[in-house]
């Protein structure tokens, strides 16, 4: 009776642990992803870190009109519809702070519409 309880309650724990080692390898599964939210005037976040070599996904969701983001030294440019939503896949190859710039006019703070990626080794 006592060696029949102790064998379901060893079932039920490795059951549980099984479960919580599905979930930690399907959360190391692909690349990281980041929602940013585009607004006139800014990004949200305005600043993002990044480990260098670490492949990454940008979720960039317009709140409002059509943004883009453009990050020239790393050769990236980005359009996000008018409500839409632009997955910006990339795997960072150099340390540094890069600056991304809007790159679809939209409004009067288009210019200084920015979004740091801070790359580190
Ligand atoms: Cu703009």
């Amino acid at each position: 009776m006592k060696n029949k309880f102790m064998l379901s309650s060893m079932l039920l724990v490795s059951s549980i642990t099984n479960g919580f080692t599905d979930r930690a390898v399907h959360a190391q599964a692909g690349p990281r992803q980041i929602e940013v939210t585009a607004r006139r005037f800014a990004y949200a976040p305005g600043e993002i870190i990044l480990k260098k070599g670490e492949p990454v996904v940008l979720l960039i969701k317009s709140a409002d009109v059509a943004h883009g983001l453009r990050f020239r030294e790393l050769n990236l440019d980005a359009r996000i519809d008018k409500g839409g939503t632009t997955k910006l896949s990339f795997t960072p190859d150099k340390a540094g702070d890069f600056v991304g710039h809007c790159s679809v006019f939209c409004g009067s703070g288009h210019g200084e519409m920015t979004l740091t990626l801070h790359v580190v080794e």
